[in-house]
């Protein structure tokens, strides 16, 4: 998500437009979050249209889960990969502040495992249903959020890459659980139903939103479980909070694209992070 600022991606230039007035909505009360089977295509379209994410239980066997673990263990320990010089190593603040690797972005050229997962279609029929169309991927990161290290402020993946050029709707982010996610190891917030328009910015960040046109206490915490897939809309405002225990948490993001929407993939690479 880095570099979009110094492509000059700007929330005015996008064609989503403020809404005005902002509305505090409300629609999903209560802490439980509906997940649903894998193949109930229909109820997966309805929650994500309406909501702006939804969560699809796992359609994975254990035995893929466990190789995706092993997977993250080889990644995590490769040369290179606790390196900040490195193209793919992102870092992130800690508690004790400290800055420390944080996420392989992008991680499928590193790794076949992550590569045939990200063309899984147990993933793509899902992607396609809630996009319409056919998709192409857009966008693959692993993020290791070990002990201590902080979350991410209130966000819309679109801000990032408004500057592409095509509409915020045309775009989902589909996060694979490689463990089990808490409210304690920082799981995804999200705020439901603000998915129609860019927000207004944060006033020290133009890519976070200002959380005061949101109604705190609309807050979901999405707990998921290894394989779940938690998939959010491009502008779906979301959070995450520090990771409080002593394991790391593991999450897996493939950001796909209407393929109308064109395949940004190497472009993005090649000038949205520096
Ligand atoms: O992994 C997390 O805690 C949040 C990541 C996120 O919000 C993002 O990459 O857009």
């Amino acid at each position: 998500m880095r570099g979009a600022a110094a492509l000059g991606g700007r929330r005015g230039e996008s064609r989503c437009l403020y809404p005005a007035p902002m509305l505090k909505v409300r629609l999903m009360p209560g802490p439980t979050v509906p997940r649903h089977a894998a193949d109930a295509l229909a109820d997966i379209a309805s929650d994500y249209h309406r909501f702006g994410y939804v969560v699809v239980a796992s359609p994975f066997g254990h035995a893929e889960v466990a190789q995706w673990r092993r997977e993250c263990d080889r990644l995590w320990a490769l040369p290179g990969t606790q390196e900040a010089s490195e193209f793919r190593v992102d870092l992130r603040d800690t508690l004790d502040g400290r800055r420390v690797p944080e996420r392989l972005d992008p991680v499928i050229d590193a790794s076949p495992v992550f590569a045939e997962l990200s063309r899984d279609e147990r993933i793509l029929r899902v992607a396609r249903a809630l996009l319409g169309e056919d998709v192409v991927l857009f966008k693959d990161k692993l993020i290791v959020k070990t002990p201590g290290t902080l979350g991410y402020r209130t966000h819309q993946d679109f801000s990032y890459i408004a500057f592409l050029g095509f509409p915020g709707d045309r775009q989902l982010a589909i996060s694979v659980a490689v463990d089990t996610t808490t409210k304690e190891n920082g799981a995804i917030e999200v705020f439901p139903g603000h998915h129609t328009n860019l927000l207004p910015p944060a006033a020290d960040d133009e890519f976070l939103v200002d959380e005061s046109v949101l109604d705190p206490t609309s807050v979901v915490t999405v707990p998921v479980e290894p394989g779940d897939l938690l998939i959010f809309h491009s502008l779906c405002p979301h959070r995450s909070r520090p990771n409080h225990t002593d394991k790391p948490r593991r999450l897996l993001f493939f950001t796909y694209n209407a393929i109308s929407a064109g395949d940004h993939y190497e472009t993005y690479y090649r000038l949205g992070k520096p």
